[in-house]
C-alpha cells in the first residue's frame, strides 16, 4: 500500500496526527529520540522539513530518522529541493496560494528528476498559506502573499482549483509558529466544497485547538513548534488521543 493510500483509509476512520521535524536544529541521535518519542506516543505519521537550513542535517537527519520507526516518513520540503531516498515519500508541494512561478511549479521541476530517480513516492500537494497575524518564515522564503485569514470564499476557491488540477491532497498552514491558526469556519468552508484529504499545521499549541480543527474538518493535524519546545511525550500523547477521538 502506498502511503497516500495509508493516509486516505486513515482518513475514513479517525482524524490523524502528523509529527513535524525540523532536521535543521538537532542533530541525527535528537532527531531519532524525536521520532520515536513521536511514534511511541500516537503519531500517525512524520513531516521532516524547514523552509531554511542553516546546517547540512537534512539527510543524515532523515536517514537516521527513517531506520529507527515504522511509522511513514514524509519529506515535507518547505520552499527547497529537499529530494533524498530516505524517506518514504515526499510531498511535492505546490503554494498554490501564491503567484511567484518559481514556487508553483519552478521548484518541482528541479525535484522531479531526482523523485524519479529515488524512486520517492510523491504525492501532489496543494499548498496554501494562511495569513496568520504576523509574518512566518514561509511567508518571506517564497515571496508570496498569505490568504487573508478571513476571506474563506478566496480559500474554497483555491481548493476547488487545486481539486479540479488534479492535486492529491491539501495542506493549509498558517506557518511554523504561527501566533494565530487557521481558523475553524474556514476549515469547515473548506471540506464543505471538496473531497481532498486536508492537512492543516501552523501554530497549534494545545490539544484541545488541535481536536477543534480535525471537528472542523480537517483530516489530519501537524504539530512542530510545540513539540520542539516542550520535549514530552505525555503532550504528544495528550494531542494524539485528542485527535484520534474524531472519528469519521
Ligand atoms: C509548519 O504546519 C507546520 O509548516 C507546523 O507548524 O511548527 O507551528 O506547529 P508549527
Amino acid at each position: 500500500m502506498t502511503v497516500y493510500e495509508k493516509l486516505v483509509n486513515l482518513t475514513q476512520q479517525r482524524a490523524g496526527y502528523l509529527c513535524l521535524i525540523d532536521p535543521d536544529k538537532i542533530n541525527a541521535e535528537q532527531a531519532v529520540t524525536m521520532a520515536k518519542m513521536c511514534e511511541d506516543n500516537g503519531a500517525d505519521g512524520l513531516l521532516v522539513g524547514s523552509s531554511i537550513m542553516l546546517t547540512n542535517n537534512f539527510e543524515k537527519n532523515l536517514q537516521a530518522i527513517q531506520g529507527s520507526v515504522k511509522i511513514p516518513v514524509i519529506i515535507f520540503p518547505g520552499i527547497f529541493n529537499f529530494v533524498s531516498p530516505y524517506a518514504d515519500a515526499i510531498l511535492l508541494l505546490s503554494v498554490v496560494s501564491s503567484r511567484n512561478p518559481q514556487m508553483l511549479i519552478g521548484e518541482q521541476v528541479r525535484a522531479a528528476p531526482l523523485i524519479r530517480e529515488y524512486g520517492l513516492e510523491a504525492i501532489g500537494t496543494a499548498y496554501m498559506l494562511i495569513e496568520s497575524g504576523q509574518n512566518t518564515s514561509v511567508n518571506f522564503m517564497s515571496g508570496s502573499f498569505p490568504i487573508p485569514r478571513n476571506k474563506n470564499d478566496i480559500a474554497v476557491a483555491h481548493a476547488l482549483a487545486s481539486q479540479y488540477l488534479g492535486m492529491k491532497i491539501l495542506y493549509l498552514d498558517a506557518g511554523s509558529g504561527a501566533s494565530l491558526s487557521v481558523s475553524s469556519d474556514m476549515i469547515r468552508e473548506i471540506k464543505q466544497n471538496v473531497t481532498l484529504p486536508l492537512i492543516l499545521g501552523g501554530g497549534i499549541k494545545t490539544p484541545e485547538e488541535a481536536q477543534e480543527k480535525a471537528l472542523a474538518g480537517a483530516d489530519f493535524i501537524v504539530t512542530g513548534n510545540i513539540l520542539e519546545e516542550k520535549m514530552d511525550p505525555a503532550l504528544i500523547k495528550a494531542f494524539a488521543n485528542a485527535i484520534h477521538q474524531i472519528t469519521r
